[in-house]
């Protein structure tokens, strides 16, 4: 049931609006939780900064932003009428394609209704007296629910560096997670794109298509495969189609949450230099990332084996990139491949052979700083008429530690996770009860399908909710015994395999002054969803509920 109760407090008459659950964010997370929760009869509040749905694909409008997961499985899976109807019209599915999906599910299941766009929530308390959470938001309305879903995403929060002169750059500046809705047209000007991560990647070659001049500063060189995006083949979606409940099945029962790709069973070691070649070369031509990954058992796991998949990638970019020099910086060598996000590119390593593209190696040098025509780098100035900020996200943890969360019982949440987020299977925090999360830290979301993980996710979360009202309770939060366990297991896991060793956002270690904690759960998608389900089946295991 919800209300609104006016109370009359020292310094102001606020009203208050009551719910059932209040969710966080109207990204696909927040917009199936949304769904889910309505149909257990809850009486639902969604915020959302933005104004409108799509969270990721709402904000990275930048030119050439692609889903890096084929379009038959990024999409939702709980409506069969949904996955039946839409269509895709390409492999890989642009931002706006992805945002017009967001938009007709927002429409087709009339979510917007329980929406309220462009508010940003700047805290969240939790009164343990009334089991209730309190959120507050930037205009100082204040709504109140025993239950607070975070769907904030885990790439939400960008961030520029804090470039010395920023803010007396005389020229137009952007990041690529605040994209202008109306796009920008670089034609004819001088462009730095600062940052090669999926973001610069995609959109590098489609800026030098465009701008006059374009600088790429590169502190970390990535490996890119091709993506091999192209109209997709009526056949494969009616195919696809007819399988669709059973392929969604399967995903579960995989390590990254996407059916199809037979899991590899031999070493790279175990095979000789050719047969590594060939297989190497047919998924070099296959495209996509899985597929290479999936070549051998050990690509994750051993150094050795790693190595040969990555100078794999370095001679092909050797042969695509005539200048040797630039050929050579772009060459990554300080990260196992696969270690950091692999980035699926169209054109990215070509694009160097352009007369109007310059590769500026940042590797050990820094910015020092912005001036008011371009920048200084290396104790060299450049002039540009627009800069572009490719430089990443507070990503996993950015957006909860912005705001203010307490639970009235000891630590804020920026105090407990202090040094590195702790939770339950990244969906629950000890000392926060009925505080969940969606592909929270220490979940495989970032590591797998996202759209698989958050139905998932929601789907735990409201069979929680629904137990718990079934059986009279309403309070529920993790042993700390739990979560520690959970936690060990979470860095076991991650230190069994190679992605410790680079310092990529999955660390913490593109923010200065960020511990450095290895975030995602890379168990897989196939063991997490086992320890979830052995959860429900022993009565909510390692959870309190009163
Ligand atoms: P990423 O992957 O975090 O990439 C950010 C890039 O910006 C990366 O190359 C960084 O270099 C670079 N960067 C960050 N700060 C600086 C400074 N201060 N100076 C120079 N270069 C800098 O973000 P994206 O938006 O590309 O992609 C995010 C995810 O979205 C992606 O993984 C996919 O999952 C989709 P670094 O590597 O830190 O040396």
């Amino acid at each position: 049931m919800s209300a609104a109760v006016t109370k009359t407090t020292a310094s102001a008459t606020e009203t208050v609006e009551q719910f059932d659950a209040i969710v966080i964010g109207a990204g696909f997370g927040g917009m199936y939780m949304l769904h889910r929760l309505r149909g257990l009869g809850l009486k639902v509040r969604v915020y959302e900064k933005g104004d409108g749905v799509g969270g990721t694909w709402y904000w990275n409008r930048y030119p050439g932003a692609r889903c890096d997961v084929e379009s038959m499985e990024y999409s939702y899976s709980f409506s069969d009428d949904l996955q039946q109807d839409w269509n895709w019209p390409e492999r890989y599915g642009t931002q706006p394609e992805i945002l017009r999906y967001a938009e007709h599910v927002a429409d087709r299941f009339d979510l917007r209704r329980d929406i309220q766009f462009e508010t940003h929530i700047v805290s969240a308390h939790f009164d343990p007296a009334e089991t209730l959470w309190s959120v507050t938001t930037d205009k100082g309305e204040v709504a109140t629910a025993p239950f607070c879903v975070m769907a904030v995403g885990n790439l939400s929060t960008p961030r520029v560096p804090d470039f010395k002169g920023i803010e007396g750059f005389k020229g137009n500046w952007y990041h690529t997670g605040m994209w202008p809705h109306e796009g920008v047209d670089f034609t004819g000007r001088r462009v730095a794109v600062i940052g090669t991560g999926s973001s610069g990647i995609q959109m590098i070659p489609i800026i030098a298509g465009q701008a006059e001049h374009l600088h790429v500063f590169q502190r970390t060189a990535n490996f890119c495969l091709p993506a091999r995006n192209m109209p997709l083949d009526p056949e494969v979606e009616r195919s696809h189609k007819a399988e669709y409940p059973e392929r969604r099945r399967a995903a579960y029962d995989t390590p990254f949450g996407i059916a199809g790709y037979p899991p590899p069973v031999k070493s790279a070691l175990e095979a000789t230099p050719e047969e590594r070649e060939r297989l190497y070369e047919d998924k070099w031509q296959e495209g996509g990332s899985i597929s290479f990954l999936y070549a051998y058992n050990d690509l994750l796991l051993n150094a050795e084996a790693n190595d040969t998949a990555a100078e794999f990638v370095r001679a092909k970019i050797r042969s695509i990139v005539k200048d040797p020099v630039a050929a050579e910086v772009l060459s990554p060598n300080s990260h196992p491949m696969g270690t950091k996000r692999l980035c699926l590119d169209t054109n990215y390593y070509e694009t160097y052979n352009r007369d109007n593209v310059t590769l500026v190696d940042i590797r050990n040098a820094t910015i020092e700083e912005i001036t008011e025509t371009g920048l200084l780098a290396d104790g060299r100035a450049y002039e540009f008429d627009d800069i572009v900020f490719a430089t990443g996200f507070d990503a996993m943890t950015g957006a909860m530690r912005e705001m203010d969360i307490q639970a009235g019982q000891g630590e804020t949440l920026v105090e407990k996770w202090d040094a590195g987020p702790r939770t339950y299977l990244g969906i629950m925090v000890a000392g926060f009860p009925n505080m969940f999360m969606i592909t929270g830290p220490q979940s495989p979301g970032v590591k797998s399908q996202m759209i698989l993980s958050i139905e998932q996710h929601a789907d735990f979360i409201a069979d929680c909710v629904a137990h718990m009202r079934e059986h009279g309770l309403s309070r529920v939060e993790p042993t700390s015994s739990a979560e520690v366990d959970w936690v060990d297991h979470v860095n076991q896991t991650a230190d069994a395999t190679l992605y410790p060793l680079a310092n990529s956002w999955y660390m913490g270690a593109n923010i200065p002054g960020k511990p450095r904690i290895f975030m995602p759960y890379v168990g897989g998608v196939d063991r997490f969803k086992r320890k979830c389900d052995e959860v429900v089946a022993r009565g909510y295991e390692g959870f309190e509920m009163t």
